[in-house]
């Protein structure tokens, strides 16, 4: 079972994330392409995405989240053997899958803002585990992953924009002192990281290079309360596992915005 190296352990721990590299074959990365694919003309098909006139390309390549529930060959895919041998290795404990990305990112996608994805998921106590596979080259220039180190063990911050108002969801203001690591990838890399760090990615800047990736977020089975599939999480055997409702997500957040949010409508 794929466990972490010593210096993928070491760089985890200084940075807050590890690149695992080549770990899964081009053969396998071609599968999830093949895949993404079928999903997508299934999605213009059932006109989930159509076209829009100001955004007449990255229109049709939203995200799609959580078809495992769906696509049984997406369900196999999050449940691979060395996602939860990896996660588990970092957790200590035996991992739950909470849900999935597909992220096809195309030439002219915005920035993705800085954000922590437990703010979205909601698990308590403990956190969140992303296991993001890149399958495509992901630079700088067509939308790699960005971190800031250090912020791994920050609690949950208010996000500077709600989500109903940001474009991509939450977006945090980096603190100060913090840098930020671009990290570029290559097909078949896989990126890990908790669901405190900030992270984000790169506005894809080219003309014609997708950036894609497949992306699993799992949690510990110790794992108490959950907002995300609080009733449909899953464990390496692919068994439905529940949680308690976790209702208390986001709330110490709600108040600020409330209150920005009636200044501007009862200002002039
Ligand atoms: O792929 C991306 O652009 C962002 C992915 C991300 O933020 C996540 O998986 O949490």
């Amino acid at each position: 079972m794929r466990r972490l190296h010593a210096e993928e352990r070491a760089h985890l721990d200084e940075k807050g994330y590890v690149v695992i590299k080549g770990l899964y074959s081009e053969d396998e990365v071609r599968d999830i392409r093949h895949e993404f694919e079928k999903e997508w003309m299934d999605l213009i098909r059932d006109q989930t995405f159509t076209q829009e006139k100001a955004r007449p390309l990255t229109s049709l390549f939203y995200p799609v989240r959580d078809r495992h529930l769906v696509n049984e060959r997406l369900k196999k895919l999050m449940l691979d053997p060395r996602n939860f041998s990896l996660i588990e290795d970092i957790l200590g404990e035996e991992p739950l899958a909470v849900g999935t990305g597909c992220f096809y990112k195309a030439p002219g996608a915005e920035v993705l803002p800085f954000h922590q994805d437990n703010y979205d998921i909601g698990v308590t106590p403990g956190t969140t585990w992303a296991v993001w596979i890149s399958l495509d080259e992901a630079t700088k220039e067509n939308g790699a992953l960005r971190f800031v180190p250090g912020t791994q063990q920050m609690e949950l911050q208010p996000p500077r924009l709600p989500a109903h108002i940001s474009t991509y969801g939450q977006a945090v203001r980096v603190p100060k002192g913090y840098v930020i690591d671009d990290v570029p990838t290559s097909p078949g890399d896989a990126v890990l990281f908790n669901g405190q760090i900030l992270h984000g990615s790169n506005a894809n800047q080219t003309s014609y290079q997708f950036r894609r990736a497949f992306v699993t977020h799992f949690t510990s089975i110790e794992v108490k309360k959950v907002f995300v599939h609080y009733n449909s999480l899953f464990n390496r055997h692919g068994e439905i596992v529940k949680r308690k409702l976790n209702k208390a997500h986001k709330l110490q957040f709600e108040k600020p915005f409330l209150r920005q949010q009636d200044r501007s409508t009862s200002s002039p």
